[in-house]
């Protein structure tokens, strides 16, 4: 029995099957109890000669299993920990982080550039009335110019707003000269019924912005926006000024920005002309400033809606302005401001 009991000891391979050893030899009909049962049979001398072999031979077993228990388990915890093991030396994992899109970068830097004029950021709705989007903008109902900017209507009065100027005309309503000249800006998003093109998004934004003050001139305009044009894209870049028409200025004005050095494939902005048209603006017209309830006899100013996203494409050469809308990380990652 002793020796069949160690040797299955020795063989066994985890704590269940040393269990069951313990159990086929120890436990009630176990051969070790079989055996000191069975020594009721004895005579009274062999009795205690058999009883204390039998212990004995119970308790080496007993003392054999608890050690091959214990190696058991150390044995698995050791296998545990191996497999658990952590390496505090290894890289971690990086985190992505999330950083502002190209856009709203652009549209920072230059809200950034009139606060720093000494302009004020106003905000405006985008679901609009056609009171404010149209004919605050001396656009009346049935004005041919209306077609210029194809719109996304909800109501007969309520629309997308094709354009920031109406922030333009719900500022003027409100402003107190009392308290100083109007100097604002309003970014915000705007939709058109565009057909999409590599220059053309039917949502898009649109930075406007207002002055008006008393001896306002087309010359303040001009040195406004060359100002924002040379810090936004490089002393180098140049701007022309297009005679232009809008309803809500007199005169108008288109404005482009020179592109890279164009004729080769990545020129397809500026369809080679070396110049890409960017704003419209012009000195507000005086019809617009009685609508609003200004005396155009004492005040005047200019008026500008210029298009982050064509901002954008001449910032970074960026050939389309879908690549804006499209949310592909990869293309959003060239812009992240890490550090
Ligand atoms: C206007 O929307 C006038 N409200 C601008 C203005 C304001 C003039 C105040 C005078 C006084 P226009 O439709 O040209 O004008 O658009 C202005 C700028 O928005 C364009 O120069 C261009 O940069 C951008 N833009 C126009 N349509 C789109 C379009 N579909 N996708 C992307 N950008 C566009």
């Amino acid at each position: 029995i002793k020796k069949n009991g160690l040797e299955e000891i020795k063989q066994a391979e985890n704590s269940n099957h040393i269990n069951d050893v313990r159990v086929k030899l120890l436990g009630k009909k176990g051969s070790i109890t079989e055996v000191l049962r069975g020594m009721r049979d004895l005579s009274a001398e062999e009795r205690p000669k058999v009883g204390s072999f039998a212990n004995k031979i119970r308790d080496e077993l007993t003392e054999a299993i608890t050690k091959k228990h214990e190696e058991l388990e150390e044995k698995k915890l050791a296998k545990r920990l191996a497999s658990e093991t952590l390496d505090v030396t290894l890289p971690a994992t990086e985190v992505k982080l999330g950083t502002p899109h190209v856009l709203v970068q652009v549209i920072d830097e230059i809200e950034k550039l009139f606060l720093g004029m000494g302009f004020q950021v106003v905000d405006g709705p985008e679901v609009e009335e056609d009171h404010y989007n149209f004919e605050m903008l001396n656009l009346p109902a049935d004005h041919p110019a209306r077609d210029m900017q194809d719109t996304f209507y909800i109501t007969k009065q309520l629309l997308m707003r094709t354009q920031t100027s109406p922030v333009q005309a719900r500022t003027m309503e409100v402003h107190d000269f009392a308290q100083g000249p109007l100097k604002m800006i309003s970014p915000g998003k705007v939709y058109r019924r565009d057909t999409d093109d590599a220059t053309h998004s039917h949502q898009f934004h649109q930075i406007e912005g207002l002055v008006i003050d008393k001896n306002i001139t087309m010359g303040d305009l001009k040195g406004t926006l060359e100002l924002i044009a040379k810090k936004v894209f490089g002393a180098e870049r140049e701007i022309r000024l297009r005679p232009s028409y809008f309803p809500f200025t007199e005169p108008s004005v288109e404005v482009d920005v020179s592109c890279f050095k164009c004729g080769g494939a990545g020129c397809y902005v500026c369809k080679n002309s070396g110049w890409i048209e960017v704003l419209g603006a012009g000195m507000v017209h005086p019809n617009v400033l009685k609508m609003a309830g200004i005396d155009p006899e004492v005040y005047g100013g200019f008026a500008f809606g210029l298009g982050p996203d064509r901002f954008a494409m001449l910032k970074y050469g960026v050939d389309d302005i879908r690549e804006f809308y499209l949310n592909d990380v990869r293309f959003l990652e060239q812009f992240s401001q890490k550090g």
